[in-house]
């Protein structure tokens, strides 16, 4: 069987399931292809931190009702040296800025659901395999084709999006000579849980510490979500619950302050890597969130990026549907690649700052410490480091000399 439609999406997270609906709020129509199923997508732990930005794009497809609702606004965090927390007030430097602590999984279960009372098309348990036609002219358009409920069948569209994460097909089909691709890779992980605990803080605790990262950050009043640094390779059977509460009250210890402990109900190692790919784009495929750039997860960037890269390319596809400039769409992948560098500088310099790196010799560990102790000590760096933090705002030309 073949499907038809204007814009052909691979990848139910957030960059895809939010395109789909900013295309259909423009009246432009796709079809989302997922290759898990609804529970798998909807339980998926990760981020939890929205900009502004972000939050204002739900609201203007009108999904902020519940995030508003159950979402935790934030004017502040903590930055924590060896047991000494400082409170850097980002609303103040910002002038009024926050960020919203709203989990990711939350964020899609509100997409998904939107999506399927519109009764718009969103498939689950339907590999993409393949993507062809993607810069051939005249009649034939992109195909994607699809393995879904053990038969396979044909999507064809005007453009394909890949929003397919890191591991997706879409950027494994354009040709090695077409994309440049740089990366990172860390001596280090992040073990996170999520325990049915009400948070022992107000605001997110990001500590260093001489035995490693940690960071307290919060999902509800009764839910806490929590971070060790560890080896990537390690096992997380080596982290029973008491050895992982035990390491998070060393590492997130200060004076007059007492970790509340409860049941751990989800526990995962990931690991970190910087990578970034360019262009964005390849013929009538375009790449966006994960599938394009990853960032280690200290700077809370990711989800944030990947929704400001797909209100971009909602805006492009739409001019493009709907007027007689079809020039746009060449703008996307730079639009994008600014701001994901920044959001990479940001990303790196908090992940250097609050971790301790097992190659680091005395001279970069005291180079480490002075950085931390300028931080919260200069107004000037606390308000770049909250600049950065609330997200600069989406689609900024800040960089741009001006024409
Ligand atoms: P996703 O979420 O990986 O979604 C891609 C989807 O594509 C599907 N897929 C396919 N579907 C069909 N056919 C195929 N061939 C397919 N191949 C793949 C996958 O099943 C999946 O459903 O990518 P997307 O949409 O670009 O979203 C990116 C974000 O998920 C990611 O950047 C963030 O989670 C990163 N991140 C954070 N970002 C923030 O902005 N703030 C945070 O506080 C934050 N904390 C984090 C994080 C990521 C973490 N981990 C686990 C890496 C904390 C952690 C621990
Ligand atoms: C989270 O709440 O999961 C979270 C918060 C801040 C980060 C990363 C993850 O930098």
């Amino acid at each position: 069987m073949t499907i038809k439609t204007q814009v052909g999406i691979i990848g139910a997270g957030p960059a895809g399931l939010m395109l789909s609906e900013l295309l259909a709020a423009q009246g432009v129509e796709s079809v989302v292809l997922e290759r898990k199923d609804r529970v798998y997508c909807e339980s998926r732990i990760r981020a939890g931190v929205l900009e502004q930005g972000t939050v204002d794009l739900l609201d203007s497809i009108g999904l902020g009702e519940r995030l508003h609702r159950e979402g935790l606004v934030h004017q502040g965090i903590y930055l924590q040296f060896n047991g000494n927390r400082h409170r850097i007030n980002m609303a103040e430097l910002t002038g009024g800025k926050c960020i919203t602590v709203y989990g990711q999984q939350e964020v899609v279960r509100d997409l998904i659901k939107a999506r399927l009372e519109g009764e718009r098309p969103l498939f689950f348990e339907a590999e993409a395999l393949s993507i062809e036609n993607l810069t051939s002219g005249g009649n034939r358009k992109p195909q994607v084709t699809f393995m879904h409920q053990g038969r396979n069948e044909v999507l064809e569209c005007e453009f394909v999006a890949g929003c397919d994460g890191f591991h997706g097909i879409a950027r494994a089909v354009i040709p090695k000579g077409q994309l440049t691709t740089v990366s990172r890779e860390y001596p280090f992980g992040w073990l996170g849980i999520l325990a049915e605990v009400p948070p022992s803080t107000d605001e997110l605790i990001y500590s260093f510490h001489k035995n490693g990262f940690a960071m307290h950050s919060l999902r509800s009043p009764q839910l806490s979500r929590l971070y060790l640094q560890v080896d990537p390779d390690d096992d997380i059977r080596n982290w029973p619950d008491d050895r992982i509460w035990s390491e998070l009250q060393i590492r997130l210890g200060a004076a007059d302050w007492v970790l509340n402990q409860g049941p751990i109900i989800d526990k995962g190692i990931t690991p970190m890597r910087s990578f970034m790919s360019s262009p964005m784009q390849y013929g009538r495929l375009f790449l966006a969130g994960d599938a394009a750039h990853i960032v280690p997860p200290t700077g809370a960037k990711g989800l944030n990026l990947a929704i400001s890269d797909v209100k971009v390319l909602a805006e492009v596809l739409t001019v493009n549907f709907t007027s007689d400039n079809h020039g746009l769409l060449e703008s996307y992948s730079e639009r994008c690649i600014r701001r994901a560098w920044r959001a990479q500088d940001f990303s790196m310099m908090m992940t250097s700052m609050l971790h301790l790196d097992p190659r680091s010799d005395s001279f970069e560990l005291e180079l480490q410490r002075s950085r931390q102790e300028f931080t919260v000590s200069s107004k000037a760096a606390a308000t770049a480091l909250s600049e950065n933090y609330v997200g600069i705002p989406f689609d900024s030309r800040i960089m741009m000399p001006k024409s």
